[in-house]
């Protein structure tokens, strides 16, 4: 059988599971009747909801004979160390770029891993419908950035398409089609077809899925031999050690799913159940021969949280898990499949240090899990500092910010506060493309500054760079919080007393509990009001009586925001119906107290 494996890249929002949705319409796997929404790859809610990939996706397409397997790559920074795994499987790489945007830090992160491996890009220029789109210039730029980063002859002479995954067309010049055949024919054509490897069965698992039928799956390519149902294997651990398995089913991927295989030879992506606790990286190995593949590195985490039980006076009444026992389980569960994430128990049972690539990354695992019912409190993510030659390192990221000329200056100041350098400042249109390697502390809520700054104006995106040396302090928050001094359910005339100092994050007649922010303030500086005081009206903006009606409506910042805002004395109460924004220590004069041993 004809083969091609090959993986789509860019930069996030690129366009990767538009085009992997296209191939999948154009080679008809759905019956006509079937329904087919929009990015049907994107299969789980919270990629749905946010328009983003999480997890990398196989697909396989039948083209004129040939088979296609497809591999959908998230394009957020904090998930290449997926990219990179799951690059092993193919052959060769579609590397997506936006027409408008032209190459990103991900767009160079993801070709220097596909270079480094010796894959072949395909270009494909996206997003040409868009207005302003330079196709010619970013051309250039990709043509740049292959050469800056030492592609060979070879690489160099990559294949350009232009089109438009949204609209459905691709071409080898601008000029429209109504169809993206140009970019299956230039996948068979320019993608090697996989080397089939005589001898032992070779599979190293490079990613894996779950069913609750058949539990967890290993999936990989094989790299040597063949595999076969019901065979005898060694899996070789990543700890060098050896164990005896059996292969109990073996599927191949078949369009959007996986059809049952009997065998699959060297070059095919698979996908094997009946391996007990294996890991990614492992390979399965011949029951005789067992040899092992290289391990695959996987990057280390940047930053840290703590997750806790959530101890506010609201506990338990909105989640269904809530013990630390529930916690924990499910915090260990997690490892399993979440490769770059660590957690460490703490001295305290109920608190775990949960080890992440970054707010995203870690967003969305407390995310889910509010999702799925637990209750948890989360504190400020934090950096994770290394000791280089007896010196205090810290990670640093390059940031990319591309802003209308007249606010690339406050976004130069506002970046250079947070300790960022400024590397790259050219004009792109009227845009301004802004560089800047800034410490990774410094982009912790850098974003809803950024947006303030610049009228909602600025598109940034950041990866990590390096370790290098502490950029010394970085102011935090500026403005402190408003507190709520006691329990109970807010009133519309206490808020609307309150304006004037705060921007509050809750609505009249809302439970609120002592020590929860219910405001931010308006100056530096923390302050305990009263917003329950006052005649006990609820739904003030439903009745639309005394002066509740001109409260402005409430800030309702998302999971991330939240977690970007608080200071190091504050946390996040998360539960599957609320986020609430807590002091760490509720009471007062405990708060005080704690002041007070910190100045001494
Ligand atoms: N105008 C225009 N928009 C497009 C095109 N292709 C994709 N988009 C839009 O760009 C956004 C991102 O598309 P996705 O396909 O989800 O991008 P992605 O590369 O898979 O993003 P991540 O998986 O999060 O990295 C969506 O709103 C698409 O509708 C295109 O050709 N033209
Ligand atoms: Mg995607």
């Amino acid at each position: 059988m004809n083969i091609r494996n090959i993986a789509i890249i860019a930069h996030v929002d690129h366009g990767k599971t538009t085009l992997v949705d296209k191939i999948i319409h154009a080679t008809s796997v759905f019956r006509d009747n079937q329904e087919t929404g929009e990015l049907i790859m994107d299969s789980n809610d919270l990629e749905r909801e946010r328009g983003i990939t999480i997890l990398s996706k196989n697909i396989s397409v039948n083209y004129n004979g040939t088979k296609i397997n497809v591999i959908d790559t998230p394009g957020h920074s904090d998930f290449g160390g997926e990219v990179e795994r799951v690059l092993k499987m193919a052959d060769g790489v579609v590397l997506l770029v936006d027409a408008f945007e032209g190459p990103m830090p991900q767009t160079r992160f993801v070709l220097q891993k596909a270079l480094n491996l010796g894959l072949r890009p395909i270009v494909v220029i996206n997003k040409v419908d868009k207005d302003n789109c330079r196709p010619d210039e970013v051309h250039d730029k990709v043509f740049d950035l292959f050469f800056q980063l030492d592609a060979t002859e070879e690489q160099l002479n990559f294949p350009t398409l232009y089109g438009s995954s949204k609209q459905g067309w691709f071409n080898t010049s601008l000029e429209k089609t109504d169809n993206i055949n140009a970019v299956l024919d230039t996948i068979i054509d320019y993608v090697p077809a996989p080397k089939v490897n005589e001898g032992p069965l070779q599979m190293q698992i490079t990613s894996l899925d779950y069913s609750s039928f058949l539990g967890r799956i290993a999936i990989g390519r094989v790299a040597r031999g063949t595999v076969k149902e019901g065979q005898n294997i060694q899996l070789c651990r990543l700890d060098g050690t050896m164990v005896r398995g059996k292969i109990k089913e073996l599927y191949t991927f078949e369009g959007m799913g996986k059809k049952k295989a009997t065998e699959v030879s060297a070059g095919d992506i698979c996908a094997v159940v009946g391996i007990e606790g294996f890991q990614i990286g492992e390979t399965i190995a011949d029951a005789e021969q067992p040899e092992a593949l290289p391990v695959i590195a996987i990057d280390e985490p940047t930053m840290n949280m703590q997750f806790s039980i959530n101890n506010s006076p609201f506990f338990g009444r909105e989640g269904k898990f809530v013990t630390s026992r529930n916690l924990r389980d499910r915090l260990m569960k997690e490892l399993e499949k979440n490769l770059a994430l660590r957690v460490h128990d703490t001295d305290d049972a109920d608190k775990f240090l949960v080890y992440g690539r970054g707010i995203l990354h870690l967003s969305v695992l407390v995310e889910t899990m509010r999702r799925e019912g637990y209750e948890l409190t989360v504190g400020q993510p934090q950096v994770i500092t290394k000791e280089i030659d007896g010196k205090k390192n810290e990670p640093y990221e390059i940031l990319v910010v591309d802003v209308p000329d007249e606010y690339s200056s406050k976004v130069v100041n506002l970046v250079t506060m947070r300790k960022g350098e400024l590397l790259i400042m050219e004009s792109k249109g009227e845009m301004q493309h802004l560089e800047f390697d800034v410490p990774s502390r410094g982009l912790i809520g850098l974003r809803s500054m950024m947006l303030t700054a610049t009228a909602g104006e600025a598109v940034m995106a950041h990866r990590f760079a390096e370790y290098k040396p502490w950029k010394g302090t970085i102011p935090g928050r500026n403005n402190g919080v408003l507190i709520a001094k006691q329990g109970g359910s807010s009133t519309g005339y206490s808020l609307d007393k309150l304006q004037d100092r705060g921007s509050f994050f809750i609505d009249p007649g809302e439970e609120v509990y002592a020590g929860q922010i219910m405001a931010e303030h308006i100056k530096p500086g923390d302050l305990v009001v009263n917003v329950v005081e006052g005649k006990k009206l609820t739904n003030m903006r439903a009745s639309g009586t005394d002066g509740a009606a001109s409260i402005a409506p409430k800030i309702q910042m998302s999971l991330e925001e939240c977690m970007e805002y608080i200071q190091q004395d504050e946390c996040i109460e998360v539960t599957p119906k609320s986020i609430r924004l807590r002091k760490i220590l509720l009471d007062e004069n405990d708060r005080n107290k704690y002041a007070k041993t910190m100045k001494n």
